[in-house]
């Protein structure tokens, strides 16, 4: 059983935009931008909109980088977690009901306020290249299993 989500990552030169998630899965942590996919809509269509109900900002120019598994552990469904970069958008970002932006220089990413996975696969993401990886975890805070590779195309 797979959920399909959105997660989308802004960058400009030298640093990303993260929000802190204000409710729901993940609160407390700075993340992309994203959500789950709804019915009718595609990966891509979900990623736009999810990015623009959090964020405020427009792009037309998202790029699939990253194909993230996730496993929890005592839960039978598996989030399929569709990851988009660009550096081209529109608007400015702007405080939602779920999410806070910020920038932040991609040496000083708080990966100690994020989904313990980020720290592992941000480098590729941050270099361009593509990966698709898979992690267990127990509760929020354990990784008990992994894997991560680069690939051609996802
Ligand atoms: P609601 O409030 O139901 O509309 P929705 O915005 O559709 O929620 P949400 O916020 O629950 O979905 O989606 C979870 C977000 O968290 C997605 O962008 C994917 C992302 N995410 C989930 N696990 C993650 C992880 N381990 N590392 C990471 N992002 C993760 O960097
Ligand atoms: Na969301
Ligand atoms: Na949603």
């Amino acid at each position: 059983m797979k959920k399909l989500l959105t997660l989308v990552l802004i960058t400009r030169p030298n640093q990303v935009l993260l929000g802190m998630k204000k409710r729901g899965f993940g609160q407390g942590r700075w993340n992309g931008f994203g959500g789950k996919v709804e019915k009718g809509e595609t990966i891509l269509e979900a990623a736009k909109r999810e990015l623009f109900e959090e964020s405020s900002l427009k792009s037309d120019d998202l790029k699939e980088i990253g194909l993230i598994d996730f496993e929890f552990v005592g839960d039978p469904q598996i989030l399929e977690v569709h990851v988009f970069t660009t550096s081209k958008f529109e608007g400015e970002p702007t405080e939602s009901s779920e999410m806070r932006p910020q920038w932040f220089n991609v040496k000083d990413i708080p990966f100690d306020t994020m989904w313990p996975d980020d720290h592992l696969w941000f480098p590729l993401f941050l270099s361009g290249t593509k990966f698709k990886g898979y992690f267990l975890f127990e509760g929020h805070d354990k990784i008990l299993k992994q894997t991560l590779d680069k690939v051609d195309s996802l």
